[in-house]
């Protein structure tokens, strides 16, 4: 696969693969099951109606060009360069929770579809956590590899992560990254799962060595794809995972949200639900870097 970029250089094309579609497992609950164990991920394309996640889309890119920081027309989802959002928008992160709370994003990020797509995964009736993480990720910007253990491990053994594409994101413009195999690396995982959630400190964050190295030291791959709208990957808290750098030669922003999942009958961390959960450091959504303007550089994770 070509274009694809991580930490500024080009990856290797013996380095990088497709992830593999499950497309064709829909309808076959045990199956899907367990590809997912196997795999660490599943990919399914189409999920959510495309007219639904691009009005979600143009909700929350409206809401961006009203603080200076997109283009007309805003579905489009370029950047202008700059950001009004601090001067404009009044407290910072009740601005990104009201964006967060979008109705049309929610109608597609906890709506009927996803919650039945992601109940025939889990192989149980899903809820999703009611906090969320929305991410416009400008050119230049990519998340680094980890694994989503010790955050949204309490309560459940079973939570899943439900990335989501809302609108097209090709390998230029910093897609998922799942690092091949990366559910099987005990010696990385066990310290993982090891961090003592249930101290008051905020466990450590496991931030990997370059996606490249790491891929030849383990004779891994990289996966990822071009996804388009409504395109699914779900995976486990124990899959290593990141995003390519976004390089887009047309400046546009990087659009997707992912959303926990988890079966039902599990217990609910009170950090992640109700109407003003308080997120991962107790800041709610002013923690996340969406919260931040675009032009400001982001925190880790
Ligand atoms: O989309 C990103 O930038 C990171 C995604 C991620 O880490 C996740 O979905 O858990
Ligand atoms: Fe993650």
């Amino acid at each position: 696969m070509k274009n694809c970029i991580t930490q500024g250089l080009p990856v290797p094309e013996d380095l990088i693969g497709n992830l593999q579609e499950s497309s064709d497992l829909k309808g076959k609950p045990g199956e899907l099951k367990r590809r997912l164990k196997e795999d660490g991920y599943l990919f399914l394309r189409g999920v959510i109606d495309r007219d639904e996640v691009l009005t979600a889309r143009a909700e929350i890119f409206e809401r961006l060009a009203n603080v200076g920081e997109i283009k007309q027309p805003s579905w489009e989802g370029f950047f202008t360069g700059r950001s009004d959002r601090k001067e404009t928008a009044g407290d910072l992160g009740a601005f990104w929770k009201s964006v967060c709370e979008g109705p049309a994003l929610r109608q597609v990020t906890h709506g009927p579809h996803l919650r039945a797509v992601m109940a025939e995964v889990l192989g149980d009736p899903a809820r999703p956590q009611d906090y969320l993480f929305l991410r416009p990720s400008p050119v230049g910007r990519a998340t680094p590899l980890h694994y989503d253990y010790p955050f949204f491990a309490r309560g459940s053994d079973r939570i899943h992560t439900a990335w989501l594409a809302l609108g097209d994101v090709p390998v230029t413009d910093g897609p998922l990254l799942v690092i091949e195999g990366s559910n099987h690396f005990t010696d990385l995982i066990e310290p993982a799962t090891a961090v003592d959630y249930d101290s008051k400190d905020s466990p450590a964050v496991s931030v990997m060595d370059s996606p490249i190295s790491l891929a030849q030291s383990r004779g891994t791959r990289l996966l990822t794809a071009n996804f388009e709208p409504g395109d699914l990957a779900v995976f486990g808290m124990t899959t290593l995972h990141g995003t390519l750098d976004n390089h887009s030669s047309f400046g546009r922003i990087r659009l997707s949200c992912d959303i926990r999942f988890q079966p039902m009958a599990d217990e609910m961390d009170k950090r992640y639900f109700g109407p003003n959960p308080k997120g991962s450091t107790g800041i709610g959504y002013g923690e996340l870097n969406g919260a931040k303007p675009l032009t400001e550089p982001w925190h880790t994770r």
